[in-house]
């Protein structure tokens, strides 16, 4: 029991003069702390003040970092918010704070300042144009709000919204580094009204102005790049509504990304200045933080297949320069890379918020480096991305050849199992088992086994029919339920599985691509603008009329390329027109919906509805490197142009050879 004279401020109360101050207490108390100071030894002193010093400078080092504006704004904490939903469903534990600090969003003077200034909820804007473009229309929220509004909007929507949810599309767009002339966002801050797209150029129906379809397609090409020459030239990504530019990496991602579609497409103006710039101004010495796996699969590849189309050493010296400096990120414990590599100083770092990397990211990078060992002769590339594949080979925890998400790069274990899906963070892993597999001439028979278990894991686990119309289509896994979610993503599908089936892989496949591609098509016919959403959930009642339900944060379409890319597979092994119809039909509302009328092509927000289209202001790498080249080799009637018997296409549709000998 606690006895009250125990109590040391009861005691020296007592002890003390009744007459005497409080102060006079207070400098007893001094003096007799000074004299305990003098009783120590001078060891004792010097290690107390050590401390006390050493505290000091840790408190006014973390001071200055908070304080400090932030450069790098990072894409992955801002991927974190935008896909918070998203993260919350793969890893059911973790606890999902905004990671931005109010630092970064309202300091004036970062360099990402402009994307947070914080503008009036659902501010209408005036635009100008076409008839579906002439309507007050909801500016895009992707560049007008801040995150914080942007939050509340949707929670007033009552609907619970990702954060414009895409995985490699939109995660790049709140790291915009826009530079003059002046973006959307300060017009609208500004009270300037922004100009929606301006009329569309093309006929919506039937001829495509007299032009064949080839020339149709170089047109859309020609369109899109005039206007990245115009207002975006070296930079990274076009922003065709503003007239303005966006950086992610500051190399050149649009440019180097499109060299070989203009190669292939004969534009050798276009192609001759790119490659002066690449020539002149290129340079991969900087200090910047890059993503292993977008950087290896649009620059590595695109200089990889430019080289062997041209035979120009200068594309093979920039993919050498560029590979090695991509090597540390495979310096991590288990082997297994980090996601983003620092290419001028030479380390690499997993995302903040985790040791994780993504399977899709470690597992599609192997069909460039491998190709650069072989050109280069130097196999440390190939050793490199080959012990990634022999490891995932051997790891526990696949669900019938199904892999979970997410890989620890300390363990080499999975991460955060029981999600299986065919879209965001797993797709390309299933693409690149087939494709290494032909790469390396058929001869690396783990590669094949892996491939053929998955896609009976896929047949066995994901693959269901609507209730209308009976389409097939591929939902997703998450803790042993079945989700009829599907990613546009997944619409690479179909071409994959006719490729193994040209490759006599059990023919069966083949049956799944023709429904699966059936399923794509509808994903564009259904949809009001004929483009498909970034997201459908398909419907297994049979009550209801409608297959395809459509969030409304999903109803964005990034210009990607997935069905486009299927429809070139099918038709080539099939030929049946229908898929060149389906694929026409694509480019023609890509055209009506989403061309610019000053240069280049948006990304738009809603799919539903061709009166408010809610443009991005952004168009994607890949619509160049990929979409338009698969709608170009469709319409193509040279089936030696690109033969798929010599080539294999990386995920980022950039053609590498098939090895004439096996690897050793
Ligand atoms: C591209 O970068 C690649 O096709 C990748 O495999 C998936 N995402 C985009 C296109 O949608």
């Amino acid at each position: 029991m606690m006895h009250p004279s125990t109590r040391k401020d009861f005691i020296s109360l007592t002890l003390t003069d009744p007459n005497c101050h409080i102060y006079n207490n207070a400098k007893h108390r001094k003096q007799s702390y000074w004299r305990k100071w003098k009783q120590l030894s001078r060891l004792q002193r010097s290690l107390i003040l050590f401390l006390l010093a050493l505290t000091l400078v840790l408190a006014l080092l973390s001071y200055s970092h908070i304080s400090k504006p932030r450069t790098d704004f990072s894409k992955k904490e801002d991927w974190l918010e935008m896909n918070k939903d998203e993260l919350k469903r793969a890893f059911p534990d973790l606890n999902l704070k905004p990671v931005v600090s109010p630092h970064s969003v309202t300091d004036p003077k970062g360099p990402n300042s402009h994307i947070f200034q914080k503008l009036p909820i659902n501010k209408k804007i005036l635009k100008r144009g076409p008839p579906n473009l002439q309507k007050n229309v909801n500016v895009s929220h992707t560049f007008v709000m801040g995150r914080q509004e942007q939050v509340q909007d949707e929670e007033e929507n009552g609907e619970k919204q990702k954060k414009l949810v895409s995985w490699r599309g939109a995660m790049i767009e709140a790291d915009q580094v826009t530079e003059p002339p002046p973006s959307a966002i300060e017009k609208v801050a500004a009270g300037v009204p922004v100009p929606a797209i301006p009329a569309a150029t093309v006929p919506t129906t039937g001829e495509f102005g007299g032009l064949d379809r080839l020339e149709a397609v170089r047109d859309a090409f020609r369109h899109a790049w005039k206007g990245y020459k115009d207002y975006a030239w070296g930079h990274d990504e076009l922003k065709p509504i503003s007239k303005s530019f966006s950086e992610w990496f500051g190399l050149g991602l649009t440019l180097i990304d499109s060299l070989d579609t203009m190669w292939i497409m004969g534009l050798k103006e276009e192609f001759a200045e790119a490659k002066q710039w690449i020539e002149q101004k290129l340079s991969f010495n900087q200090n910047v933080d890059v993503n292993l796996f977008e950087t290896t699969i649009r620059i590595l590849g695109g200089l990889l297949s430019t080289y062997h189309l041209t035979g120009d050493q200068l594309f093979l010296n920039k993919a050498k320069d560029l590979g090695s400096r991509l090597m540390p990120a495979f310096k991590t414990p288990s082997k297994i890379p980090f996601s983003d590599v620092n290419i001028g100083k030479g380390t690499a770092h997993p995302p903040r918020w985790t040791t994780d990397s993504s399977m899709a990211e470690v597992t599609s990078i192997q069909l460039e480096f491998r190709e650069l060992s072989r050109l280069t002769q130097d196999p440390q590339y190939k050793e490199a991305v080959d012990e990634v594949m022999r490891q995932v080979h051997k790891l526990p925890g696949k669900h019938d050849g199904l892999i979970p998400m997410f890989i620890n790069t300390n363990s080499g274990q999975f991460s955060h199992r029981g999600i299986y899906t065919l879209g965001a963070r797993a797709d390309s892993y299933y693409e690149y088992l087939l494709k290494q597999w032909l790469q390396g001439g058929k001869t690396e028979d783990e590669l094949l086994e892996d491939y053929i278990e998955a896609i009976d894991g896929v047949k066995k686990h994901l693959v269901r029919q609507t209730g209308p119309r009976k389409l097939t289509f591929v939902g997703e896994l998450s803790h042993n339920r079945f989700s009829p979610k599907m990613d546009h993503l997944v619409c690479f599908l179909p071409g994959t599985l006719a490729l193994g089936a040209h490759n006599d892989l059990p023919g069966d496949h083949m049956d799944l691509a023709s429904q699966l591609m059936e399923t794509c098509h509808h994903m564009y016919k259904q949809m009001e603008t004929g483009l498909s959403p970034e997201i459908v959930h398909f419907n297994l009642h049979a009550t209801d009329n409608n297959d395809i339900n459509v969030k409304p944060a999903d109803r964005h379409n990034l210009l990607r390329p997935e069905t486009v890319e299927s429809l070139f597979y099918m038709y080539r092994f099939t030929k049946d027109p229908k898929y060149r119809e389906w694929g026409w039909e694509i480019l023609q509302s890509f055209n009506k919906y989403t061309k610019v009328s000053d240069g280049g092509y948006t990304s738009i927000n809603n799919v539903r509805d061709p009166e408010n289209l809610e443009p991005r202001d952004k168009m994607e790498s890949f619509f160049l490197g990929e979409t338009l080249k698969y709608f170009y080799l469709l319409f193509s009637d040279d089936m030696d142009l690109l033969s798929l018997d010599k080539y294999v296409f990386n995920t980022e549709a950039h053609p590498l050879p098939i090895w004439p000998s096996p690897p050793k």
